[in-house]
């Protein structure tokens, strides 16, 4: 794989690194993209339609059921040198900021210690009506369970399409947009908004570009560098280059 220099040179120099992921760094985990097509009872269904406040009311008991099975191939599946090459990075640079689309928490497990959840985690579960958090759950044939504080039903702790981000999460991701030197745009078919702005709002602030996706994508023609490969392939042949051991 060929590393462009002006992608070296600009890491070992930056300040403050925007890495922005999506499905894609997960696929070589094991873990399916929105982009494959659904497998077992949801394969007529696009996630784009179950992933929405409508089919949970409903349906709630399938969407509760396709969110344990989601969440059964995460707990399944590991972190892959895609991930572990963004530990490495954080390392690395003064500061990383990591931005993920992702809902597997396959980030924090592999050990980046500062991860904003734009969409939230299928790991975890909250309340429909109070959005509290909830841990665990009296033992139930009830699908979805009860919250046990309020009784309303459970759900998992995602934001759906139609959801508006948590606040918070979106505007660190903004903040960091205006801050960076270099922001890496990987894993992502650059579709699903508001995150899908990012990458353009952090190149317009001065930042570096770069797209690392085996395939094009709408940001392929604004990326200043164009990686077309694996994650778990570029990510660690990126880090190697710019910082041979
Ligand atoms: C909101 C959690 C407003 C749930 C997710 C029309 C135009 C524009 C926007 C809209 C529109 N109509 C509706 C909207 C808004 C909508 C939207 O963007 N829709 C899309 C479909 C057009 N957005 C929303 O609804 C957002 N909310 O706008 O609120 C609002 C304002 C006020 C008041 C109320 C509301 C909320 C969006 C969040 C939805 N939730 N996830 C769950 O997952 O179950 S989104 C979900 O899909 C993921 O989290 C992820 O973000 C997205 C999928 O995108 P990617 O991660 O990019 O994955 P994808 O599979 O698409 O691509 C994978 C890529 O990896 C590919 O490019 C592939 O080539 C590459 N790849 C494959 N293998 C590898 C690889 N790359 C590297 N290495 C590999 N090995």
């Amino acid at each position: 794989m060929n590393i462009p220099e002006i992608l070296i040179q600009k890491l070992r120099a930056a300040r403050h690194v925007l890495a922005f992921t999506g499905a894609g760094i997960s696929a070589e985990s094991g873990l399916a993209t929105y982009r494959d097509p659904q497998t077992g009872l949801w394969s007529k269904f696009l996630p784009q339609e179950l992933a929405t406040p409508e089919a949970f009311q409903r349906r709630p008991d399938m969407i509760w059921a396709w969110y344990a099975s989601r969440r059964q191939a995460v707990e399944r599946a590991e972190p892959n040198p895609g991930h572990r090459a963004l530990v490495a990075l954080e390392n690395r640079v003064p500061r990383l900021t990591l931005v993920t689309q992702n809902v597997d928490g396959l980030h924090q497990r592999a050990g980046n210690r500062r991860v904003i959840e734009l969409h939230g985690n299928l790991t975890r579960t909250r309340c429909s009506e109070g959005a509290h958090r909830v841990e665990t759950w009296p033992a139930t044939e009830e699908v979805p369970p009860r919250c046990p504080v309020c009784g309303a039903r459970l759900r998992p702790d995602v934001v759906w399409f139609g959801e508006t981000l948590p606040l918070d999460a979106w505007e660190a991701a903004v903040a960091a947009t205006q801050d960076c030197d270099v922001c890496m745009a990987i894993g992502t078919s650059a579709v699903v908004r508001p995150a899908a702005l990012l990458p353009e709002l952090a190149q317009k602030s001065g930042a570096l570009l770069v797209e690392i996706n085996p395939e094009p994508t709408p940001l392929s023609t604004h990326s200043d560098v164009t990686l077309a490969g694996k994650a778990g392939e570029v990510l660690p042949a990126v880090v190697r280059v710019a910082w041979p051991a």
